[in-house]
């Protein structure tokens, strides 16, 4: 009998990993316009954990370029799938390798501001209201423009966007407030013409 216990116990935990194996870990958004290095649910959803532009493993230099008038403005669609109360960044950077987008893994104290670097816009994580507060999760499923002012630059740019969670600070002990889990990433490549 106690056999048949622990078997039937090994069986659901199998089936409940098995389960969350298959769906994705996914977050949150995915970039449709313009065409990012990598989509938002690239790598079964995993890949936008990966700072700084959600492309682990992905050559950037062979990755989709669109090309675009310098300092104009630029308008990205996107596509929030799963709801977290926060907001969306955008910023960019010039290497590559986004050697200066690493996120900020720490703050001092809850009332110091996330530093981003080179931003070019943000917004409220576009809320869909339901009897009176956000749809959590994939019930907040939406799908958005976001303005972008480009630097007036000529030469290619990373278009950085990243997804800042605040329902995933996590506070510790000495008061400050680890940053760990509250990032998603997403990237295109563009260049910039005059
Ligand atoms: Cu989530």
């Amino acid at each position: 009998m106690n056999r048949v216990i622990t078997l039937t116990f090994f069986a659901q935990a199998a089936f409940l990993l098995a389960i969350s194996l298959a769906l994705p870990a996914v977050a949150h958004i995915d970039l449709l316009s313009p065409t990012p290095i990598l989509d938002g649910k690239g790598q079964g959803g995993r890949a936008l954990k990966s700072p700084p532009f959600g492309a682990p493993g992905v050559d950037v230099a062979s990755a989709h370029v669109t090309e675009v008038q310098a300092g104009s403005t630029i308008e990205l669609e996107i596509n929030m799938y799963v709801y977290h109360p926060g907001y969306i960044i955008a910023m960019y950077t010039r290497d590559p390798a986004g050697g200066d987008m690493a996120p900020a893994m720490s703050i001092p104290s809850a009332d110091t501001a996330i530093p981003h670097v080179n931003e070019l816009a943000r917004m409220d994580a576009p809320c869909l209201e339901v009897d009176g507060a956000c749809a959590r999760g994939r019930g907040g499923d939406q799908t958005f423009t976001l303005n972008v002012p480009l630097p007036d630059i000529e030469g290619e740019i990373i278009l950085v966007l990243r997804q800042v969670m605040f329902d995933k600070l996590d506070p510790m002990d000495d008061g400050s407030v680890s940053l760990s889990r509250i990032y998603y990433h997403q990237a295109a490549r563009l260049n910039l013409v005059r």
